[in-house]
């Protein structure tokens, strides 16, 4: 019998075909004008041999062994569901008891799945939070440097996150689109929460051919899609600041520069434009001095700045180019750009962070509610940034830096992960391993046999989306989805909610968990308030067994096009922004005032310690590890699509002929690329379109490493065993991983096999 179930991923909206109990493949939503091809591998990762089938408990953990035992070579001891809850319940109270609550540590950072309710780190959270608090995580990986220094230049982090002008805006009014980091075709395949529509192409095809010029600023040719028609402006990586600072110079050299918009709507411009004429320091940022620094010639420099300034411009920049060293300075720079001209504010003009990052950013939807968990208080009040957890668990007691703030670090003993992959997001892997041994006991609740969880104590086996009821709804898409289960949970998974739910009836608090409402009852208790919210705007939304049997809402198209910061452009005391001097800070008095070492209080040229314009004598490449175009992230590294892009199964690096030449390097070898950080595999690719001396891996083979003579060797080609764990800089303490030189050579030795898609070594009889 073929049933076909409403659904919803990250990657999209589908409808799932399932036979016999099995997904034997999946539809696009009707609705969709360009939907991706990452849910086609639905099917191969829900029935996976990488799923986890029941709970386990590592080997040597069960012996007794805490703090310091090695954790990821171990075997694993299947336990019955009974025998992990109550593990589970009396190490979290021992620990609460022994080390106090900050010692727990859930901040859990990751993208798991689509579905609002069954979202992981939202049980998991309200699971720590109910029972006593746990230390957690702010920002996020994706633009924490960003994200924490925008609030203080724009007061607002919506031009990174949305919303931000529509493509309709910038289609109709633009004529010249900037883009530093371009606008990868593959970035917009995703929608966090998942999306009725993709219109990243759609848009960007139509405004191809209103005729909207594209600069294409990047080190790889390919981040702007052919139909484009770019002009490729080959960055060295890591240059952008002094490019940006440049163009502000040869604006201002011109007298182009637009005073008005200037002395209405920021403060601070004298001291930005000192730094840039050189009265400050000396030096002037002219485009012969940026040329050698981001290798861009300064003729192009200029002829961009001046043209800009000419044109109606729309400055955009993608989120991974804070995701480096200083990765606030180029955006802070950015700002500097648009405020001189002059466009923040009016049509299709301005700036905004992620045109080219997601699918959602600049697509026309009504500012409506959406469908949420309500939050729980975490009384324990310590947060780390995301990116530094590492440093958390190496420094207990020690203080970081964060946004002017001194944070002083507990004694990490308990981890909990549930839908995010460390060993996967975060850098300098080999590094991590080390300090979470440092943790007593690791618990993980995962699907699938990822790098994290082999690196727990406790595996608790989860459902996908598909084995569960769910309702997606994102604040980038005009749509919500119903998720209906589409089949029986596999082997002995259960959903985090009912799993949770038990272990706080251990510990005494399972209604104050529940509300004693079960995931039928919850859905409905979200999609009321949800309606009630909607009705108080005026909006009609079915009642829930409507929406349940229809599958979807639509709300209408805006009948305007959004433009941000339009009210506080054209009167700046009446809308101003959310900074101290309600107006755009291109100076920042309390950024200044942290005193922190290379954050003054304008935007500046920092040079990188990681990069090309240093010492590159042991290791001369540049890595890139951008998001993969077949996969989110790691998920989805089973299925088909990743696997035939794989090279010999390892992943990908892409590099120009002429530096693969230097190495006797052809199309198709298999290589070690490593620095001194560790070493992975990886299958080469050639191409033109890639800047020489840069060469680029993208995330997400899950990390398989393997003792050689040389040292650990990742033999997939998960590229964060390369990367560098440092913050941004302390002020954003965001992730660095774009800041990376590595040497690649030619792999002589035998291929050894990939092993991490099959379950690690399982021992013995299950304790019941
Ligand atoms: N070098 C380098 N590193 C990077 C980046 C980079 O550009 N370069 N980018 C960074 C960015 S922007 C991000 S956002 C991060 C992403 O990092 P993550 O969000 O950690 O990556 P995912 O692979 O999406 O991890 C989600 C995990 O949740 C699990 N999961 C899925 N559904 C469920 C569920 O229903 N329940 C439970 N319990 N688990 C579930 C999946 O199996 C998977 O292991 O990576 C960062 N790391
Ligand atoms: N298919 C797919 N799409 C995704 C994701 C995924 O995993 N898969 N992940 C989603 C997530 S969580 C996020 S945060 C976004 C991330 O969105 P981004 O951070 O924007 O994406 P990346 O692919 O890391 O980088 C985009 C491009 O920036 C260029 N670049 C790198 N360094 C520099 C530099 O120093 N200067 C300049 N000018 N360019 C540089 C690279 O060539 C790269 O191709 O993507 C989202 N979209
Ligand atoms: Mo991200």
């Amino acid at each position: 019998m073929t049933e076909i179930k409403p659904h919803a991923a990250h990657w999209g909206y589908f409808d799932a075909v399932v036979e016999d109990g099995r997904i034997t493949g999946t539809r696009p939503f009707s609705r969709d004008p360009f939907p991706g091809t990452l849910i086609d591998g639905i099917p191969d990762i829900v029935h996976a041999p990488s799923r986890i089938d029941r709970p386990y408990v590592r080997e040597g953990w069960l012996r007794g062994e805490r703090r310091g035992s090695t954790r990821g070579g171990d075997r694993f001891v299947p336990v019955s569901w009974d025998k992990a809850t109550r593990l589970v319940a009396d190490e979290v109270r021992r620990v609460r008891t022994e080390h106090g609550d900050a010692s727990v540590f859930g901040g859990s950072y990751g993208w798991s799945s689509a579905g609002r309710f069954h979202h992981a780190r939202s049980q998991l959270q309200r699971f720590l939070g109910l029972g006593g608090g746990f230390t957690s995580q702010v920002t996020n990986y994706s633009y924490g440097a960003g994200m924490t220094l925008m609030p203080h230049v724009l007061g607002t982090n919506d031009v990174v996150q949305g919303p931000v002008t529509d493509w309709r805006s910038i289609i109709g009014n633009a004529r010249l689109m900037l883009c530093f980091g371009g606008l990868p075709l593959k970035n917009g395949l995703v929608t966090a929460g998942g999306g009725g529509t993709h219109e990243y192409v759609p848009m960007m095809k139509a405004a191809a051919e209103a005729g909207l010029r594209f600069v294409n600023i990047s080190p790889f040719r390919g981040d702007a899609a052919d139909f484009l028609k770019a002009q490729w402006v080959p960055i060295r990586p890591g240059g952008d600041a002094a490019m940006v600072l440049a163009m502000i110079q040869a604006i201002l050299a011109e007298g182009l520069e637009d005073r008005d918009f200037l002395a209405r709507c920021t403060v601070g411009w004298e001291k930005l434009r000192a730094y840039v004429t050189g009265e400050a320091d000396g030096v002037a940022k002219t485009p012969e001095w940026a040329a050698p620094l981001c290798e861009v010639p300064a003729e192009v420099i200029r002829a961009l700045a001046l043209e800009a300034a000419r044109t109606p411009t729309m400055v955009t920049a993608t989120w991974s180019i804070q995701r480096a060293e200083h990765g606030e300075q180029p955006w802070w720079a950015l700002v500097g750009l648009a405020s001189v001209l002059g466009g923040i504010g009016k049509p299709g003009q301005g700036i905004a962070f992620g045109y080219g990052s997601i699918n959602g950013m600049g697509t026309s939807r009504r500012e409506l509610p959406s469908v949420n968990m309500p939050a729980t208080r975490n009384p324990v009040g310590i947060s780390i940034p995301v990116a530094r957890v590492t440093e958390l668990l190496e420094r207990p007691g020690e203080v970081m830096r964060y946004n002017g703030r001194d944070i002083q670090l507990p004694d990490t003993r308990m981890v909990f992960w549930s839908g995010g992959n460390p060993f996967h997001h975060h850098q300098d892997l080999n590094r991590l391993a080390r300090a979470l041994r440092l943790a007593d006991t690791v618990v993980v609740s995962e699907p699938w046999w990822t790098s994290i969880a082999r690196h727990a104590d406790i595996v608790l086996p989860a459902t996908t989306t598909l084995e569960r009821n769910d309702i997606a709804s994102s604040s980038r898409d005009r749509f919500v989805r119903a998720m209906h289960q589409a089949v029986p949970p596999q082997g002995q998974a259960r959903n985090d909610h009912d799993a949770y739910a038990d272990i706080a009836d251990a510990l005494g608090y399972r209604d104050r968990f529940t509300e004693q409402r079960d995931e039928g009852a919850w859905l409905r208790h979200m999609y009321d308030r949800f309606r009630r919210a909607c009705a108080a705007m005026g909006e009609e939304v079915p009642d829930f067994d409507r929406f349940w049997a229809e599958g979807h809402i639509e709300f209408a198209l805006p009948n305007e096009d959004f433009v941000q910061f339009a009210d506080f452009a054209r009167d700046p005391e009446a809308a101003p922004l959310n900074t101290p001097s309600g107006k755009v800070e291109l100076y920042s008095e309390t950024i200044a005032g942290f005193g922190d070492e290379g954050v003054p209080g304008h935007a500046v040229w920092k040079a990188p310690r990681e990069w090309l314009g240093g010492d590159t004598s042991r290791f001369p490449l540049h890595l890139l590890s951008d998001q993969p175009p077949v996969r989110l992230h790691s998920q989805l590294d089973p299925s088909r699509g990743a696997a035939a892009r794989k090279i010999q199964a390892r992943e990908p690096i892409r590099m120009n002929p002429a530096d693969a030449a230097a190495r006797g390097l052809a199309a198709g070898d298999i290589v070690r690329v490593f620095n001194d950080r560790g070493a992975c595999l990886g299958g080469v690719v050639l191409t033109e379109d890639m800047r020489p001396g840069v060469v680029s891996m993208s995330t997400g083979a899950w990390w398989d490493p393997q003792e050689t003579e040389l040292g650990p060797l990742c033999v997939h080609g998960n590229p964060n065993v390369l990367t560098q764990d440092v913050g941004t800089s302390p002020l954003g303490q965001g992730c660095a991983a774009h800041s990376c030189l590595v040497q690649v050579e030619v792999w002589k030795g035998p291929l050894p096999a990939v092993t991490v898609h099959a379950p690690p070594p399982i021992a013995g009889d299950v304790v019941p």
